[in-house]
């Protein structure tokens, strides 16, 4: 297997991207940042249709590399530059993202496991805001993340603790999706991003961007994203073979126009 940061494998009209240092728990430095951020532009780019983004071992991704001078650089900087364009370009991304996160993910892995559309966690996992143990505070959108998720007094017990929040605490907190088994993380978490990489494509970008601009917008501004976007969708070709199947009686074959 390759020793880059970050891997890209396609699997039918799925990417699988995979963050690749297992032996320091997928620890985050810029150049993985830079390299995570142009991946998922690339897979989608390529044709992709749904992304499933993993890591590697036996945690999913313990924040940024503390090994690597956090506290003598300017981290502000640091995240405008290689964090913050991460999360930006998985919500901009027109395909749907689907995480799969076992073992820890801590600091800013959080966001990432979060920033996905579709989370999934194995039984064993947990998500640690780990800052506040650290001196730092949450980065890389997790106060948006969660405070929208999750409200405010979940936000702040994990922010302000810094304590694990296992797995099933996290799908009762409406932060993830589903919890399965260990054994069972990897499988369920393909069949997800499978079945979104096989409905209508088009739609879906388009309802990411939506859902996302109505959870900072008014109702007044939704009623009107969501006017313009009825309008781009209903004339994709997945909605034309839609309704004719639907009135064929037959199933359709989405293929992503
Ligand atoms: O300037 C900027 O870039 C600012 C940006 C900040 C963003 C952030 O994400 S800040 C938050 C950084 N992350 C953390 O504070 C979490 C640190 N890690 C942990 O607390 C623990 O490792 C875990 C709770 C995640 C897991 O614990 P455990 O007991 O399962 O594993 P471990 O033994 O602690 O870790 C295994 C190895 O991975 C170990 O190395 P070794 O002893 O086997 O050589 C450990 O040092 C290494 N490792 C784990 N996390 C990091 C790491 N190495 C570098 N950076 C890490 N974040």
């Amino acid at each position: 297997m390759s020793d880059a940061p970050v891997l890209l494998a396609m699997e039918g009209d799925v990417a699988v991207v995979r963050l690749n240092r297992p032996d320091r728990l997928n620890a985050l430095t810029p150049d993985m940042l830079d390299l995570l951020a142009a991946t998922l532009r690339r897979a989608a780019e390529d044709g992709a249709r749904a992304v499933l983004l993993t890591g590697e071992g036996r945690a999913f991704c313990a924040g940024a590399d503390l090994t690597a001078s956090v506290g003598m650089r300017d981290s502000g900087e640091s995240l405008r530059r290689h964090y913050n364009p991460v999360i930006a370009t998985m919500a901009e991304l027109p395909i749907p993202i689907v995480s799969a996160v076992g073992g820890a993910a801590a600091g800013a892995g959080v966001s990432i496991a979060l920033a996905a559309d579709i989370v999934v966690m194995a039984q064993s996992a947990y998500l640690l805001l780990a800052f506040a143990n650290i001196g730092l505070v949450p980065d890389a959108g997790a106060t948006w993340l969660i405070g929208k998720a999750a409200g405010r007094a979940k936000l702040l017990e994990m922010a302000l603790l810094g304590e694990r929040l296992p797995a099933g605490e996290a799908l009762e907190a409406g932060l993830v999706n589903r919890v399965v088994e260990d054994g069972a993380l990897a499988d369920v978490a393909h069949g997800l991003a499978t079945k979104l990489a096989g409905m209508p494509t088009v739609a879906l970008g388009l309802i990411r961007k939506q859902v996302g601009a109505a959870l900072s917008g008014t109702l007044a501004e939704t009623l009107e994203i969501e006017a313009d976007h009825q309008s781009i969708a209903a004339k994709t070709e997945d909605c034309r073979e839609a309704i004719a199947a639907f009135l064929a009686k037959r199933e359709p074959h989405f293929t992503g126009r």
